[in-house]
């Protein structure tokens, strides 16, 4: 390529809700990005991955929306016609004062989700407004990773429970548990501390249903385990410890309380069943005598840092996952040393944590509402803001079911809400049950296919913003503005600034670069890290000179007298007070296994015996990406299927299937492959479901399949899933879409 005089070069950034937040070098000529580069600066280098690179794809991408448009058939056809800004934005503000007249403001629902995740174009726009408006009914439950960070709030007390990344090169021993970071990024930058820990001599176990790039990259053992059952193992480890006298008593006696009362549940003196590694072996398919070198590893190898994933969390039960790996880190004494971890919620100590720039004000129908901050009351929240799994639910009974309330009108910002929460054919009922839908989008994804009213969203190298990554990613990203917004499309702070306009409300009195400058020059910790705001913006990355690697817990294990842990004890809380007091099963005071539903055992598994866990994909953030050419010849969307399973089924390797059970059917390829365990299937979430006339998905997505429960602790249940897998029939592959 030549570059003429007339060559620009931006450095901006990539910002998806995938963990990573990576450096972008933009080539810009006449207006157009005509090649893209990634960080060619100093070390550490946070260099985009294969989506990153694909970003021009999403820009210059020929089905991107250009225009307002309003609905020109039924809901879910898809058929649009083009209107102007006035007349859409008339049409919303329109709806909006008639649904709050006739049924107050808690009949609109917001949904504004993980679509532009910068700190100013990010969440919590959509909320602004309706708060300003007089009100709206919001929902509650991280998708994420809220077992995980409810477990961290119960046992220690705070988030804040991860090292930095440059301290794994200290590790003796790492167990990554359900977390692939080759594929998930979390933090960009993350495998290659983890590919310098093994150089210099780290032994690395992967526990996961599959083997997984990272497994395959940075691992010398991997164990399969069953979905769902991390915890039994956990118990087993914790079994072998104690009955070996390998923990660390003097560690449990200082700094934790309730350690006897969870030994009893372990060795069986409370219920009768001793959570021995053959007891494991029959809940986890694991062999006892794995299980029992796998616990005396973690005891004896030190420092060792075992690494949580979410996933294992993302299970009926998954809370009781994270409370163990936290206590196992406290019974082996790997709290607050260097080259340990606290296998909590993996956030570090360094960078500041920065919420959404736009502040959102107060939902004035949240009036009076008890402050849940910190609270471990997860029945409490849900009963004024429902949870996110049982939004259809919510659409569709309303009062009538026991919700607070009847929703007629939602408004989705950066969201595929259909496609990304679980139970997508319930989904759908309920989208045709509403009185009006309207969506911010840059694609007519399958939700957008609902919107009555659909306006266009620009993207990332459309406007400027600042990135931060996730957890313990030690730099900021400037994402400087690279070209102009292309067509008609508007950010959603824009089109929120000429909406209030029509609501008669001030939706801001700063442009989107003074709200910018503003955070970095008025808040005293950013102002630290970024000292040269001018500079920051021309480079396009602040990254942060550390000392050395930074440890969670190092005060509260070296001076504990005058740095309690921020528990009710002041200590690390195996057994929890709180939770004994909410009296709930589902969340008992020590942490316990808990048989999922819809597991190996349940009535359900006769009819489909396959356990699905449904992934975040290599090529996708999400849904976004899935409609790019290039990354789905990287990778396909495919079930991964264990040859026991696919030959007992006359399979074969590449052949159509349909997945399915009570709740859905999807039409995807099978991927017969040894890198799963028998007995489990797995998707990558985010395919586009693409229903054909009788409902079936030929999207291959894993939501028409997952069902739309909740977690006690708050979080989504999506690994906890059972399906049947068979070849494609002759009469179904005639009914293509
Ligand atoms: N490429 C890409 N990266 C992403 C995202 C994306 O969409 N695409 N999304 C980002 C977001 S928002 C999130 S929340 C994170 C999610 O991060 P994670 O939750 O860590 O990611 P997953 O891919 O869902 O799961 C990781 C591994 O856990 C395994 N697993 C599933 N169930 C179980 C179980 O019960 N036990 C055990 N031991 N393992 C299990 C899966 O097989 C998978 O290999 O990823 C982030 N990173
Ligand atoms: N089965 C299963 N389901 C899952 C998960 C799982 O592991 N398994 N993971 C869950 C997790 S962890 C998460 S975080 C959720 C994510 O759920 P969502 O946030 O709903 O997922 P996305 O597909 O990222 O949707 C973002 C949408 O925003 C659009 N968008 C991008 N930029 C902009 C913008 O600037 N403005 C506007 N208005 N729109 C924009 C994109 O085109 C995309 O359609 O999915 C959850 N769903
Ligand atoms: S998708 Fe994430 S990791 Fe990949 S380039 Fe974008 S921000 Fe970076
Ligand atoms: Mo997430």
């Amino acid at each position: 390529m030549t570059l003429d005089s007339d060559t620009k070069i931006v450095r901006t950034g990539a910002c998806y809700d995938c963990g990573g937040r990576c450096v972008h070098k933009l080539y810009v000529q006449n207006g157009r990005v005509v090649r893209m580069e990634t960080d060619d600066g100093e070390e550490p280098q946070l260099r985009s991955c294969a989506r990153g690179r694909a970003y021009r794809q999403i820009v210059y991408h020929p089905d991107r929306l250009r225009y307002p448009m309003k609905r020109a058939g039924s809901r879910g056809e898809g058929k649009f016609e083009r209107i102007s800004w006035d007349e859409a934005l008339d049409t919303i503000a329109t709806e909006f004062k008639r649904v709050k007249e006739k049924y107050g403001n808690a009949a609109i629902l917001g949904s504004d989700w993980s679509g532009p995740a910068g700190i100013f174009h990010g969440q919590r726009h959509l909320t602004r407004i309706l708060n300003l408006f007089g009100g709206g009914t919001m929902t509650s439950g991280g998708a994420s990773g809220e077992n995980s960070t409810f477990a961290a709030r119960a046992v220690y007390g705070t988030m804040t429970n991860g090292n930095t990344r440059d301290d794994h090169m200290n590790s003796k021993l790492m167990i990554l548990w359900g977390w692939n970071p080759a594929n998930s990024i979390w933090s960009t930058g993350t495998t290659l501390h983890l590919v310098r820990a093994r150089e210099t001599g780290a032994r690395v176990i992967y526990i996961d249903p599959r083997f997984t790039d990272s497994a395959a990259t940075l691992a010398d053992q991997w164990i399969p385990i069953r979905p769902g059952t991390d915890a039994a193992l956990l118990l087993a480890m914790a079994n072998v410890i104690i009955t070996e006298n390998l923990q660390e008593q003097s560690f449990l006696n200082k700094y934790t309380v309730g350690f006897d009362i969870f030994r009893n549940y372990v060795t069986g003196t409370g219920d009768g069943v001793p959570k021995t590694s053959h007891w494991a072996e029959n809940v986890t398919g694991i062999p006892a005598t794995i299980i029992e070198q796998l616990a005396r590893e973690y005891a004896t190898l030190k420092p060792a840092a075992l690494i949580p994933g979410y996933a294992p969390g993302r299970t009926a039960y998954g809370t009781e996952f994270h409370r163990l790996t936290a206590t196992l880190a406290a019974m082996t004494g790997n709290i607050g040393i260097h080259g340990g971890g606290a296998a909590g919620f993996e956030r570090g100590p360094v960078g500041i944590m920065i919420g959404p720039v736009i502040p959102q004000g107060r939902n004035p129908l949240e009036e009076g509402t008890p402050s849940l901050r910190g609270s471990l009351d997860t029945d409490l929240r849900r009963r004024f803001r429902p949870h996110h799994c049982e939004v259809w639910d919510l659409i569709l009974r309303g009062k009538a079911g026991g919700y607070p309330t009847d929703i007629k009108l939602l408004y989705v910002v950066g969201s595929d809400v259909l496609n990304q929460f679980p139970n997508v054919n319930k989904g759908v009922q309920a989208l045709q049950k509403l009185e009006f839908i309207v969506m911010h989008e840059q694609f007519i994804t399958p939700t957008a296919k609902f919107a009555d009213i659909l306006l266009p969203a620009n993207t990332n190298w459309e406007r400027n913003d600042i990135a931060r990554p996730w957890l313990s990613g030690p730099y900021y990203i400037f994402m400087n503005q690279a070209i102009d917004s292309m067509y008609e499309t508007k950010s959603d702070f824009e089109i929120f600034c000429a909406l209030g306009k029509r609501l008669g409300i001030t939706y801001s009195d700063k442009t989107e670069e003074e709200w910018l400058e503003k955070l970095v020059r008025t808040s005293a910790d950013l102002a630290e890290d970024i000292p040269d705001y001018e500079k920051f913006k021309k480079d396009g990355v602040q990254k942060l000179k550390l000392t050395g690697p930074q440890i969670s817990f190092e005060k509260e294990i070296n001076d504990p007298g005058h740095n309690p842990f921020p528990t009710p004890s002041g200590k690390i809380e195996i057994y929890s007070d709180r939770l004994a007091k909410l009296n709930n099963p589902s969340m008992p005071a020590v942490p316990k296994y808990i048989e999922t539903w819809e597991s190996v055992n349940d009535p359900m598994a006769e009819k489909y015996p396959l356990q699905l866990v449904t992934t975040h994909h290599k090529t996708r953030a999400h849904s976004c990406f899935d409609n790019v050419s290039w990354l789905k010849e990287l990778e396909p969307q495919v079930v991964w299927i264990n040859r026991i399973d696919s030959e007992s089924r006359g399979i074969r390797d590449g052949q159509q299937v349909l997945v399915f059970n009570e709740r859905g059917k999807t039409v995807t390829r099978a991927k017969v492959t040894e890198r799963i365990m028998p007995g489990v299937v797995s998707m990558g979430e985010g395919a586009w479901y693409t229903p054909d006339k009788n409902g079936i998905d030929w999207g291959g997505n894993p939501n028409v399949l997952t069902r739309d429960s909740y977690c006690a602790g708050g979080g989504w249940p999506t690994n906890t899933c059972l399906v049947e897998v068979l070849p494609l029939q002759e009469e179904l592959a005639g009914g293509n879409v």
